[in-house]
């Protein structure tokens, strides 16, 4: 059946562009159900009674049987997994890889350490953190990309312990996750989920280690226990429905465009996708490819209401205008569909991930382009960046001085110890100083 599905259009010249524009910078798409309390409940169960409230709660909403023994998968159902993929879907998931690797191998940044002008020596030094848990939801949304996305970073970052909870409704998992988590060198796959796999996670129980970083998106349920887990451990970011934003000129295929914008659509009924041109035939040349395979899409109801309820063109005078309101949404994914694109990027200053090019779309940095999918949605681009290596990292301050140097720094330091009146402190500093002017202990 045919699902009309129309989305705004807009135009940057319209008495009411500025308004409209507003109102759809401040939709709400996510309807997070408050599950608060009912998390902080299974979090002091998984704390109070360990493994055997894991089990329960995994019998209760998974309809799995475990024992404290059969938590983790054993090597031997991993191996029996595996061998179901197919060679062509490996070939696939091992070139990811591959690419994933060598992009986040760059990413790892250097220590530092120099000399200043009165001979202190400064710097700092990254080291991972010891351990990490990813989660991988369950059922439709268990992607085998978000894996290699989450492990890979952590794996380059120097991570030693690495391991997975992904539930398994039924007991049934998806082998190309338990793939992808051999590809990346992932420790252990615990088949649990929600709340009591991350505070089992992060508080540990007699047979689940604790983590030090949890990282992973989820339900409800898991971003609410990550909120409450943190302190006791680092998470990454509570990540909202995927979004994109293509500034294309009439110069595109309307239909490559159509695709991208259901490409993010069909990920979720609260997804957004935004196109923004400098050609209204254009986009509604877009707008008529959309519909065409709102008919066909195998997720098309997703799809449809996705881009019927947030989805947006958006009709500019000149690219100069596309970027300032693209700075404004701070997309999570931005395609530039434009003759120059190199150009058109220096304007752009918010943006979790940018594709340059007609022949760059989006799916490939899902998968095998290299860059990270795990990106800020809900314009925390402003502010926040995608899932790196530096996520599994901590930086190390180091400071040395020398008699020289705190003889010439020193004094400040005593000074502002007594404004403070931390009188020890000061005391700590003119010890020190008292033995450079000759003074005797
Ligand atoms: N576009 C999603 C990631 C993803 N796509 C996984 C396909 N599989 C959020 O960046
Ligand atoms: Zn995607």
């Amino acid at each position: 059946p045919k699902v009309a599905a129309m989305p705004q259009f807009l135009d940057t010249q319209d008495a009411g562009f500025e308004a409209a524009f507003t109102a759809l910078l401040g939709m709400k798409r996510e309807d997070s159900p408050d599950v608060d309390a009912v998390v902080a409940g299974i979090i002091a169960d998984v704390r109070a009674r360990g493994d055997a409230a894991v089990i329960e709660l995994t019998s209760r909403f998974d309809k799995l049987d475990l024992t404290p023994d059969r938590l983790a998968f054993s090597p031997e159902e991993i191996a029996a997994e595996v061998a179901k993929v197919t060679p062509e879907d490996r070939a696939a998931l091992e070139l990811a890889a591959a690419r994933i690797r060598a992009y986040h191998e760059r990413q790892m940044p250097e220590d530092a350490c120099w000399q200043d002008s009165c001979g202190a020596t400064l710097g700092w030094r990254w080291t991972p953190v010891s351990a990490a848990g990813l989660y991988v939801p369950g059922g439709l949304a268990s992607y085998p990309s978000s894996v290699l996305m989450n492990a890979i970073p952590a794996k380059v970052a120097g991570v030693e312990r690495l391991v997975i909870a992904c539930p398994t409704p039924g007991g049934v998992v998806n082998p190309l996750v338990l793939l992808a988590a051999q590809l990346s060198g992932v420790d252990t796959v615990y088949r649990i989920g929600g709340a009591q796999a991350v505070a089992a996670l992060a508080y540990g129980t007699e047979t689940i280690r604790g983590v030090d970083k949890i990282t992973g998106p989820g339900n409800a349920f898991v971003a609410a226990a990550k909120r409450r887990v943190f302190g006791k451990v680092g998470i990454d970011m509570i990540a909202g429905p995927s979004e994109i934003l293509v500034i294309a000129d009439a110069d595109n295929d309307p239909d490559w465009i159509a695709l991208d914008l259901l490409s993010q659509a069909e990920h979720d009924e609260s997804a957004q996708s935004i196109l923004v041109t400098t050609d209204a035939g254009f986009g509604r040349a877009v707008v008529a490819a959309i519909e065409g395979h709102l008919e066909t899409l195998e997720r098309r109801a997703i799809a449809a209401a996705s881009w019927r309820d947030f989805g947006a063109v958006i009709v500019v005078r000149d690219l100069d205008e596309a970027a300032a309101l693209s700075n404004r949404v701070a997309p999570e994914h931005l395609e530039l569909c434009v003759a120059d694109p190199d150009d058109l990027a220096t304007k752009i200053t918010h943006a979790g991930a940018i594709f340059l090019g007609g022949w760059t779309p989006e799916a490939i940095g899902d998968y095998v382009g290299g860059p990270n999918h795990v990106l800020p949605t809900a314009r925390s681009a402003r502010f926040s960046s995608g899932l790196s290596v530096m996520d599994f990292l901590k930086r190390t301050t180091i400071a040395r001085m020398t008699p020289e140097a705190l003889a010439a720094i020193g004094p400040a330091a005593e000074r502002l110890a007594i404004s403070e009146s931390l009188q020890a402190h000061g005391l700590s500093v003119r010890a020190r100083l008292d033995r450079l002017n000759g003074g005797q202990r």
